[in-house]
């Protein structure tokens, strides 16, 4: 039996009440944590029902979100291990989410530095939607004196610039919020374009909020670098075995609460911007091009050995 708790948390994704990839997977695993604290049955295969059921109600509270694929891979993977005991594998779970959720944050330490570093000195720099991997880049580049100001768009429709803009300027940095629109009239002004990712595929492409497509091919035009912050748990494996990443698509009342005859909003919530537009990724493992980084991770993850493990999770969406 799932938790009210773990049901609310869940419900809270799907809502965006928890958004950006990282929030998503933190809430996920101290969600999947306390459900694990709290089985109080004496049954492993209960238990391994339980956790089977949980990683299909997370998979599927939003589907475009590999980071949160990646922790769940790693509980699918503990669940199978020859642990006897329920008390011996609520152990190996907990250890290896523990440990997971450890690397990420010490992860997140090392893109604020590469990032920085990235950061010319009295750069204007401009950012869609809200990414805490980029905020934690653009606070140390701040404390290090190196930001003249942040540009944030309003990344409609649900305007998640606002909390950008709100957490910026409590950190003190001077910012400026413009339309979605704006871009092409601003981007210009720019010393380099920072965005977050949601998943990185298999071809060195980028799935982030929508709109961040417009952002970068406008900043290429005018000669302004897009750079992508995210660790390396926001490659999406499975695109080397030819599946697509799924674009959500959320509801249309986000957009306007309006039913009219003949008429229809679609509202895809992210985009994909091609590699070539991607200057580098940064990354917890350093600063790549996009292409090379998909390579390495192809290496890393071993996928040759594990294609069955990745695709058995994915066999979980809702199709
Ligand atoms: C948020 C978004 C963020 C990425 C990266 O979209 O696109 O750029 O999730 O975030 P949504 P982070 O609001 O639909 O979740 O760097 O925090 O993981």
């Amino acid at each position: 039996m799932l938790s009210k708790k773990f049901l609310k948390t869940v419900k809270d994704i799907k809502s965006l009440k928890i958004q950006g990839a990282s929030n998503v997977r933190k809430a996920a695993v101290e969600a999947l944590l306390e459900e694990v604290n709290e089985f109080n049955d004496s049954s492993i295969l209960h238990f391994k029902a339980d956790l089977f059921k949980s990683v299909k109600e997370l998979i599927n509270a939003r589907p475009t979100e590999p980071e949160l694929r990646s922790a769940l891979r790693i509980v699918l993977h503990t669940a199978q291990s020859n642990s006897h005991s329920l008390f011996d594998l609520k152990k190996e779970v907990k250890n290896s989410l523990g440990y997971f959720e450890k690397q990420r944050n010490e992860g997140l330490r090392k893109i604020a530095t590469y990032g920085a570093r990235e950061i010319p000195n009295d750069a204007i720099v401009m950012t869609h939607c809200h990414s805490h991997t980029v905020m934690e880049i653009l606070k140390e580049a701040h404390k290090q004196g190196k930001i003249e100001r942040v540009i944030c768009t309003e990344s409609r429709p649900l305007f998640q610039g606002r909390k950008t803009a709100e957490e910026l300027t409590k950190a003190g940095v001077k910012t400026t919020m413009i339309v979605d629109s704006a871009v092409s009239s601003i981007v210009k002004e720019c010393g380099l374009f920072l965005s977050g990712a949601d998943a990185v595929l298999s071809d060195g492409s980028v799935v982030n909020k929508i709109g961040t497509q417009n952002v970068s091919m406008l900043a290429e035009k005018f000669g302004v670098p897009h750079y992508v912050a995210c660790g390396t748990a926001k490659f999406d494996p499975v695109t080397f075995f030819g599946f697509q990443e799924i674009i959500e698509q959320r509801a249309p009342e986000e957009v306007w609460d309006k039913k009219l005859k003949n008429f229809e909003i679609k509202n895809p919530a992210f985009d994909i911007t091609a590699a070539k537009y991607v200057k580098a990724l940064i990354t917890e493992k350093g600063v790549f091009p996009p292409t090379e980084f998909a390579g390495m991770m192809y290496k890393d993850l071993q996928l040759e050995k594990h294609e069955k493990e990745f695709l058995s999770l994915i066999s979980l969406m809702k199709k």
